[in-house]
């Protein structure tokens, strides 16, 4: 693929998930790129984190089964809170399972995830049965929110090691997968641009400077993950909810993507 130096509102109009280009619309209306992981651990924590960053992000990523107190109202509340300040929620609960399994799991469980999320992902690895369980479940459903979900694929992982960069060709059958379902799959986690301009991708594995976890997770700058990688998104999380002022962390987030993107095509 070729440099892209097409603006998000540009890429907007070739993407046909409709959350997808909601996505695109309001990076630009806000001028953000910057995701942010919130992986605290109780709602408190969960809803003050998402009001604090919610004017700097345009996506809080979530995993809502770390949430010890997660509650019926734990969605609506953040929800609320999403639209107030304009930004989506992805749960990243990365099904893995077989099409009937994640069919359940996608609207059932404590989580309910369909009824308040605007974004979910899933690993390739289990084939396209995946996608078309995930599809069942918002064909059946009857909220308006749930028939506009967006579904992402994992086709890179940040972690060291991890097989889907590994494997020769596991990445190219992704999105494969992806390109035969774009109604429904706009975009993936990767490490950067992987396909074409007409997908949405989003890089975890982001701080302000390169390094490790001790964990396996890798670490990219902003500046690098937009500006060389040619991502869309940078995803943070303990770059921002583990400092002393989230919302002043992620301004600053916000900012050094959004100077990364406007370089990139304008360059
Ligand atoms: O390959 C991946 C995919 C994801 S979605 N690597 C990741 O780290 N993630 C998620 O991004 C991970 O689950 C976590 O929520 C976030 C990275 O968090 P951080 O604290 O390392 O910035």
């Amino acid at each position: 693929e070729k440099e892209s130096k097409l603006t998000y509102l540009q890429r907007a109009e070739k993407v046909k998930n409709v959350t997808g280009r909601r996505l695109l619309e309001l990076m630009e209306a806000k001028k953000s790129n910057l995701a942010v992981a919130a992986d605290v651990t109780t709602k408190a924590q969960l809803l003050e984190l998402a009001e604090a960053v919610g004017p700097e992000i345009c996506m809080l990523k979530t995993h809502a089964d770390i949430i010890a107190d997660w509650d019926e109202g734990t969605g609506p509340a953040l929800a609320e809170i999403a639209k107030r300040h304009q930004f989506l929620l992805f749960e990243d609960r990365k099904f893995a399972d077989i099409g009937s399994t994640v069919h359940h799991q996608v609207s059932g469980g404590l989580h309910s995830i369909s009824k308040w999320a605007h974004v979910i992902n899933a690993h390739s690895m289990p084939g396209p049965g995946i996608i078309s369980g995930l599809k069942k479940a918002v064909a059946e459903t009857d909220s308006e929110m749930a028939k506009s979900l967006g579904l992402l694929l994992l086709a890179e992982m940040s972690s060291e090691g991890n097989l889907a960069t590994a494997l020769p060709g596991y990445t190219q059958k992704t999105i494969e997968m992806a390109e035969a379902e774009k109604e429904f799959v706009f975009g993936f986690i990767s490490t950067g641009r992987v396909a074409g301009d007409d997908f949405v991708y989003l890089t975890p594995g982001v701080k302000k400077s390169a390094g490790g976890d001790g964990l396996g997770q890798q670490y990219n700058t902003p500046e690098k993950v937009i500006g060389e990688k040619e991502s869309d998104v940078i995803i943070v999380g303990r770059g921002v909810y583990q400092a002393d002022n989230p919302a002043k962390e992620a301004k600053a987030y916000r900012e050094a993507g959004w100077r990364a993107y406007e370089t990139r095509v304008s360059g």
